[in-house]
This record gives C-alpha cells, structure tokens and sequence, in this order.
C-alpha cells in the first residue's frame, strides 16, 4: 500500500478526534477520562486492517511529500509501520484528567514533511483550562503589573490585541515529557502575539528591577493527584532572558484555545514549556535577590538545574538543548529483504547543526543521519530519515547523538530519547 495512505489510516484508527484536528477548534472538554492507563490503539500495531484502500476513496490525492533525501527509498517499498518496544498503549488527542493533571498527548508517529505543524485539537495540553477561572467576571482581560515599578497598573489585554502579529511557528516540549507519554507532550504550532519586550519596556520601573516575575491563574477545583504538580505557575527571568518571548494571543490563525492559556500565555522560544505561563495574569518587576518561584523549584531538575537554587538568579535558562528523537520506523521490502525507515525530528538547541549521528544498539558505532532539506533553525522541529538494515533479528536501542562537542545535548546523550525496535 501506499505510505501515505497508510499513514492517513493509521490516523483515523488512532483517534476519530484526529480527523477533527484540522478544524482548528478548542480542545473537547467532554473527552473521556481515559486515564493514564487507557485502552491503546487496535491496529496500531501491525498492518493488519490496513491491507488495502477500500472506504477511504475520498481521502483524495496523496501527493507524497518527498519526505527527506531524494532516492533513499526508490528501490523499495512500504510494507508497514513497527511499534516501538517496550511502550505502553496510550489514548492520544484525547483529553484525560482533570485540572492540573489534564493532558492531552500528541501521536507524533502521524508526522511527516508536510505536516510540521501540529493541528490545534492535536496540541499537547498539560493542565487544563482552570475551572476556577470565570471568564465572564474577568474579561476584559487585564495583566497587573507590580513590585518595583514607579507605580502598580495594570494593562488592558484590549489594548495588546492590536499590536499582536506573526510569531513564527514554535516547538514546544513540557520537561516531564517521556516515553510513557510515547514523548507526546511536544508539538508545534504557528503563533500571533506581542514581543514582550515592547510590553516590559513600556512599564516604569526602577533601576534595580533587573528581573521579572510572569504569573498565571492556577486555581483548580480538584487537587492534582499524589501532589503530582504543586499550586502556583509562574516563572522568574532575567530581562535580557526575554528578548525573544512574545505574548501570545493566537495559534494557527485563531485565537488561543481555552486550555493554552486564553485569552493570553507567555512563549519563550526553545525554553521548555513549564516557562511558558498560561492565562497570564500578572508582570512583576524583582531586583536580583528575589527567591526562586514554586515552579521554579517544581521544575527544577527537569529543566536541568545544579540541585534546587533558592533564588532565581541562580536558575539556568530552562533551554532545550539540542535533541533527536525517533517517532516511527516503517519497513519496507527491497529485492534483498527488509530494510527500515527511521523517520525522527530534531529539536531545541541555539544554532543549526548538521551532525546528526544514529546507532542501533549501545556496541555500534554512530553513523551520519541526513536531513533533508537541512536544519534551518531552532524554533521549530526538522524531520530526518535514515535507512537501516538489520544483520540479525533482534531488539535494537535506537539512540541519536550530535557529533560536535560545541552542542550540549544532556538529555539526548543520558538516553533520555532511547527507543527500542524489534526485528
Ligand atoms: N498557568 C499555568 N501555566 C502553565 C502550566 C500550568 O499548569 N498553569 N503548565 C506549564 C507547563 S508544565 C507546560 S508544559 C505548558 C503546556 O502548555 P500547553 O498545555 O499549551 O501545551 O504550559 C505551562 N504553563
Ligand atoms: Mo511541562
């Protein structure tokens, strides 16, 4: 069968919601609480139920996007999408969880060249929109502005909206994303908002507020379960640390959806998404000796800090550094048996690189990945490809690295983004 064609039923089969994704929507408040341990996916597994076209005529053309480097495939063809190993079932696109606990996971094996941005009901969601949050008593949306400024105010978010443009299209990843999550809590969307900079700049304040306090409305009716996500959401930055964040207002040319923070977030571009406050409510000025916020501390190890600073100048930037991560092999058939497609995506970092390396199993030797076209920049994700052929049945640990000393890639190379193949 085709790729494509596969790929658009393996679509349908992972959730009738996907189909939705295109609509662009806020995400459905009425999704089953599946839970953690929800009922997986029939048919993922193999090609089973996928053997042929039938039902699907109005798919429509499926111009295959000529995913990555030209000809590594020509000699042939698609047989089926494999697993990965060792990873649970898991309901994705589908709201689970109340309150801070809420999530939503991103099938990312769906992705492919010419889906690079992330349907809006498809968006990775943790926590959800606060049900203590009564919208009507608080629009028009205001944002307090306080601590040491020349005097306390507030800004009409009427007054931003206007002003708000293009942002360019964002990955973002939550630091607890995992493979229990099949690392679904990341995903990417074209933003609109107001570079913060211009917002800040126009508060007078005094010279000693060299940092800023971002807080956001995080009040829930249900507490988090074993305390797994503490009260409080707001992170703490030096000013320069904010020259490229923006407010945002608007996702994939609609205004932000309930559970990503309407009617306004903070984006920090290649920051992790726990510095990227939802329904933010509050700007306020500190000078360099104000202690570390309680996400702050929360995210402390998950944004790589040196143990738990108390105060939040000594906090590093919560960067992404560079990493790679497998999101679906597909094996194909040629005239001298198997071989597979590791299809991936490559993210985060301050600089492009073209270092990509591969290997299958910790006694091989990393060998080049291309990607094609290359990397271009760090706001967002590129997709890579790489075509492997197994000597032996086995199980594989498929672990990407970035072979340039100059490129922290701490998580990547603590196997943080293994995954494992059966063949
Ligand atoms: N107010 C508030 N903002 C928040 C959070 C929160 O719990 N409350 N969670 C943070 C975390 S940990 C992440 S990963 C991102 C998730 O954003 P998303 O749900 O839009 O993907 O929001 C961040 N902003
Ligand atoms: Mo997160």
């Amino acid at each position: 069968m085709d790729r494509r064609l596969f790929l658009r039923r393996l679509l349908a089969a992972s959730s009738a919601l996907y189909l939705g994704c295109g609509e662009g929507g806020p995400g459905d408040h009425g999704g089953a609480d599946a839970g953690p341990d929800a009922e997986g996916l029939a048919g993922f597994d193999d090609a089973q139920g996928f053997d042929d076209a039938q039902g699907f005529a109005d798919a429509g053309p499926l111009p295959d996007a000529g995913l990555g480097c030209p000809g590594l495939f020509d000699d042939a063809s698609f047989e089926a999408v494999v697993p990965f190993t060792g990873e649970r079932d898991l309901q994705f696109h589908t709201l689970v969880n109340p309150g801070w606990d809420g999530r939503l996971y991103t099938d990312l094996a769906l992705l492919d060249a010419d889906d690079l941005i992330t349907p809006t009901a498809c968006f990775y969601v943790r926590t959800r929109f606060p049900d203590r949050l009564d919208l009507a008593a608080r629009l028009p949306w205001r944002i307090t502005v306080d601590g040491l400024v020349t005097a306390p105010t507030s800004l009409a978010l009427d007054d931003l909206l206007p002003l708000a443009r293009p942002m360019g299209t964002h990955v973002m990843e939550c630091s607890g994303n995992s493979r229990g999550a099949h690392f679904g809590l990341m995903s990417a969307a074209s933003f609109t908002g107001v570079p913060l900079r211009d917002v800040l700049d126009a508060v007078p304040r005094r010279p000693e507020a060299t940092f800023v306090e971002l807080t956001g409305f995080d009040d829930h009716s249900v507490p988090s379960a074993n305390n797994h996500s503490t009260p409080g959401a707001s992170w703490i930055f030096r000013l320069d640390q904010l020259d490229r964040a923006f407010l945002a207002t608007g996702m994939n040319g609609e205004p932000l959806p309930l559970d990503h923070g309407f009617p306004v977030r903070l984006l920090v571009p290649g920051w992790y998404g726990c510095t990227c406050i939802k329904w933010l409510e509050r700007l306020t000025f500190h000078d360099d000796a104000v202690p570390a916020s309680s996400q702050m501390i929360e995210f402390a190890s998950r944004t790589h800090q040196d143990g738990t600073p108390a105060l939040a100048r000594d906090f590093r930037p919560a960067a992404m550094h560079q990493a790679a991560l497998p999101v679906r092999v597909e094996r194909w058939r040629t005239a001298s048996g198997p071989v597979f497609r590791v299809v991936g995506v490559l993210w985060g970092g301050s600089r492009p690189t073209d270092a990509l390396t591969i290997r299958f199993g910790a006694d091989e030797p990393f060998v080049p990945v291309a990607t094609c076209p290359p990397m271009v920049g760090n706001e967002t994700w590129t997709l890579f490809e790489h075509r492997w052929a197994p000597a032996a049945p086995g199980d594989y640990v498929i672990r990407c690295a970035i072979d340039d000393p100059g490129v922290p890639t701490q998580r990547l190379d603590a196997g943080y983004y293994d995954r494992t193949l059966t063949v």
